[in-house]
């Protein structure tokens, strides 16, 4: 089954798009202890090139070079020397060179930039830099965007933003961001698709993902793993998130509703039936799901110790009821067996995880810890609903104390929350207010973490090394062309 999935993959391999991006900058005579900023006008994710030529007969010793590709202007200030952030320092994209000739030069890796700082740190002669091209690729193609018709700039301007994000993370696949991880993340992948299907329709794309994935279960468990290496091979990332190997199944419901494709959805049906399944037999004895052994459960990076047992088993049911509606859609004989867990499982997490005297999700499983997480996940699962939903939902919000998204992964589901209770116009404000401030900070693509108080937060204690281009980040275009067109 696995070689059949990774066939399938294979065949929905995508070619990639070029664009020759040369920056308005002509030919620059630079000497030892200088620096130049090229700005390409927008962020792109590609390959730099340009060429150094000898103003005088020689330059009697190599010309060392250092080379920083910024994702934004405040980048090219910043001191990587003092970065301390628990990710590995070698994604800061930063090169130095020596050039000995007059030749072109192409840089060693795929950068992602709207800036390019190249400081002279070691010359005897001024000499000159040319030629500057930014060859930017992208399986993303622009010409088959449908055109957006909406009145208001602001949105009209994030949605502008999204798309730019989602462009530039579609790469050999959906990548979760082109500066730092840039491999095929299971949840990132959802939101993604989401996007995907209101503005490029590569489908192909996503069936090479979702194939990727389904060839990916972890022999220990039977869970789909969280992330995928898709280059120079296929290599399962180790990681098992709970919560992401649930969504394969919602992502492949997903699928077939934008779709329709009966054959994509039998061949993978298994993979994603599997997922559910698991934590079905795993379910504890109250009926209620909790993560365990190996895996982990994601959720959201934010600030603060975030528990996460009813947000899990909102991801489960959200997606149950996904997998039970796609299924009586199609009149599948075992559309009732996930409609049972469903109500049972809703049951069992309402008097798990819900305080009915305080209309909020807290508990003793979460260690009475109020957050926006469980309250968003028990409203998407289906556990609480209309109007005490929606009460709980803003005292979350509101609540000093209560924790907060600290990703726009997140936050894309408290505005799927507010949707799901109807609340239009909140979601719409809510959009403009959270990516709209990425915008007023002159975001050209959307970040993978943002906190409107804290511009410094990082879920890897320097946000030197956060990604600035996330794919998780791009679903206010689906909102927008989804609700918000006029
Ligand atoms: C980080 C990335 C990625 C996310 C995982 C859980 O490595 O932000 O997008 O899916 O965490």
């Amino acid at each position: 089954m696995k070689e059949f999935y990774l066939k399938r993959a294979e065949e929905n391999l995508p070619e990639l798009i070029h664009e020759r991006v040369t920056p308005d900058v002509g030919a620059l005579l630079l000497q030892k202890g200088e620096s130049a900023v090229i700005d390409l006008g927008n962020h792109y994710v590609g390959y730099f090139s340009f060429r150094m030529n000898w103003v005088e007969k020689y330059v009697d010793a190599p010309i060392r070079l250092r080379i920083r590709f910024c994702e934004e202007e405040r980048e090219l200030c910043d001191d990587y020397s003092t970065y301390h952030g628990t990710l590995n320092a070698s994604w800061l994209q930063e090169e130095v060179i020596h050039v000995d000739f007059p030749e072109e030069l192409r840089m060693p890796r795929r950068y992602a930039a709207r800036f390019i700082k190249i400081t002279v740190e070691l010359s005897n002669r001024p000499f000159e830099l040319t030629d500057f091209c930014f060859d930017a690729v992208t399986s993303g193609d622009v010409s088959a965007l449908p055109q957006l018709k909406i009145a208001d700039p602001e949105l009209a301007r994030i949605d502008a933003v999204a798309v730019n994000t989602l462009k530039n993370c579609m790469q050999r696949v959906f990548e979760d961001g082109p500066k730092r991880d840039r491999r095929l993340w299971l949840g990132d992948l959802r939101l993604e698709a989401l996007t995907n299907y209101v503005t490029f329709g590569n489908n192909a794309l996503l069936r090479r993902c979702l194939y990727l994935f389904a060839a990916a279960t972890d022999a220990e468990t039977g869970f789909i793993v969280s992330h995928i290496f898709d280059y120079p091979q296929v290599v399962n990332g180790r990681w098992i998130l709970e919560d992401y190997s649930i969504f394969f199944a919602a992502a492949l419901c997903d699928y077939f509703a934008a779709t329709g494709d009966r054959e994509t959805f039998s061949e993978l049906y298994g993979a994603a039936k599997s997922q559910l399944d698991i934590v079905h037999l795993t379910l504890r004895e109250d009926g209620t799901v909790e993560a365990r052994g190996k895996c982990d459960v994601f959720i959201d990076w934010c600030a603060g110790d975030l528990k996460k047992n009813a947000a899990l088993n909102g991801v489960y049911l959200y997606t149950l009821e996904k997998f039970a509606d796609t299924l009586r859609s199609l009149g599948h004989p075992d559309a009732e067996i996930y409609e049972e867990r469903l109500g049972k499982g809703r049951a069992a997490a309402r008097s798990a995880f819900y305080s009915e005297e305080k209309n909020a999700v807290v508990s003793a499983r979460d260690g009475y810890q109020h957050s926006v997480h469980a309250t968003v996940w028990m409203i998407l699962g289906g556990v609480i609903e209309g109007e005490s939903a929606a009460a709980a939902l803003e005292a979350a919000i509101a609540a000093p104390d209560s924790l907060k998204p600290g990703t726009p992964y997140m936050h894309h589901y408290v505005l799927e929350a507010l949707m799901k209770l109807g609340r239009k116009e909140r979601a719409r404000e809510y959009l403009k207010d959270f990516w709209g401030a990425m915008v007023a900070r002159g975001a050209d693509t959307f970040y993978e973490a943002f906190v409107k108080d804290d511009p410094d937060f990082s879920p890897y204690g320097d946000r030197r090394i956060n990604s600035l281009c996330h794919a998780w980040s791009c679903t206010p275009a689906y909102f927008i062309r989804k609700y918000f067109i006029d």
